[in-house]
């Protein structure tokens, strides 16, 4: 497996690409131009001044995560065409600077969403945090009011410009039905699936966060079963999936291990970190240590390691320990300290293969 690190860029992240090169066994970072609009092509000049400040640390800047897509694209609106245009052409672009991997989404309207992303926990960290019967119970608008008047930084998904539509967009998805939206994926990637085969990039969808309908949006990528029905809607290698173990484990029945082996040659990509699902639904994200939660790192990490996995990772989300300040979800010490987990059981297993 082949180490990143997810970074926001210069004047966007508390963490120095200094820092992220000195986490053992880090190779690259993981990153976007965040102050892109989505559906807007990405200007060369912006994509090689990364690649600038990356080639100063010997970082790669192999996976970019996310070309974000645009909501007419997901709505099937007569307007797509324009926006997955402009999609081709920024995978062009990126593959000009030897960009291997895209990851994006799928989801309506919001990305990955939790109620707190301040939750304090017993040790005194606080993390991130889906609590299931206020997402049932609440108007998203006052969720996400609150939520945007008390961030510091833009989230990724969260950006203020487009959730000044939010009635509108809701009111678009009332014709949406998840059939509807199989078919505005399927319509996407029978675009964009030839242009990352002839620019050998690979896209890489993420699952749902949380892996289940919301707000009454339609929700797709959520199960092995769906994750095999988009891998089949445009049967390439340059089709894949961003296997996020944190996304597909707040459902208790995705049994991730079963997934990597059977998608193993169709994952370029993989997030691999841990949360503790309650019984009520709830779930709150943890250390990667398979006993801090409920998703069995050790067995993932055993899973990629037995089919030979050669793809990207990154440890996804970390809590906030040590008095970081720092991106909800994005400090530099519980990821890092992620990182190590992860590197310590897999050169067990090397170990472990090569006395055989
Ligand atoms: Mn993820």
């Amino acid at each position: 497996m082949r180490m990143g690190f997810r970074w926001f860029g210069e004047g966007n992240d508390t963490i120095s690409l200094q820092d992220i090169k000195q986490i053992p066994g880090t190779e690259g970072i993981v990153w976007a131009l965040h102050d892109i609009p989505v559906g807007e092509e990405w200007p060369m000049e912006k994509i090689l001044e990364v690649k600038e400040q990356a080639d100063k640390f010997n970082l790669n800047i192999d996976v970019v995560e996310s070309v974000n897509i645009h909501e007419d694209i997901k709505l099937g609106l007569p307007t797509r065409d324009r926006y997955i245009q402009n999609y081709n052409t920024t995978i062009e672009r990126l593959a000009a600077v030897g960009v291997k991997v895209i990851c994006y989404n799928f989801m309506p309207i919001f990305d990955w969403f939790r109620v707190d992303l301040y939750k304090p926990l017993s040790d005194g960290s606080t993390a991130l945090f889906y609590e299931h019967a206020k997402v049932k119970d609440i108007d998203p608008f006052e969720l996400v009011n609150q939520n945007a008047n008390n961030l510091e930084y833009k989230m990724p998904g969260w950006e203020p410009e487009r959730l000044k539509d939010l009635s509108n967009l809701f009111e678009a998805y009332k014709n949406v039905s998840e059939e509807k939206l199989w078919n505005n994926l399927a319509y996407f990637l029978e675009s964009v699936i030839p242009v990352a085969e002839k620019h050998d990039i690979k896209m890489a969808i993420h699952p749902d966060d949380p892996p289940w309908s919301i707000f009454g949006l339609p929700r797709i990528i959520t199960n092995k079963e769906n994750i095999r029905k988009h891998l089949n809607l445009v049967d390439s290698p340059y089709n894949g999936v961003t296997l996020c173990s944190g996304s597909l484990g707040a459902n208790p029945s995705n049994n991730i291990p079963e997934m990597i082996r059977e998608f193993a040659d169709r994952i370029p990509f993989a997030h691999i970190r841990n949360i503790k699902v309650f019984e009520n639904g709830d779930f709150v994200e943890t250390s990667h240590r398979s006993c801090d939660g409920s998703v069995d790192i050790n067995e993932i990490v055993k899973a990629y390691h037995e089919v030979g996995y050669t793809g990207y990772v990154r440890p996804d989300h970390g809590r906030h320990i040590w008095g970081e300040k720092c991106r909800p979800g994005y400090g530099l010490y519980d990821r890092a300290l992620g990182i190590m987990y992860l590197w310590g059981i897999w050169d067990t297993l090397e170990r472990i293969k090569e006395s055989r």
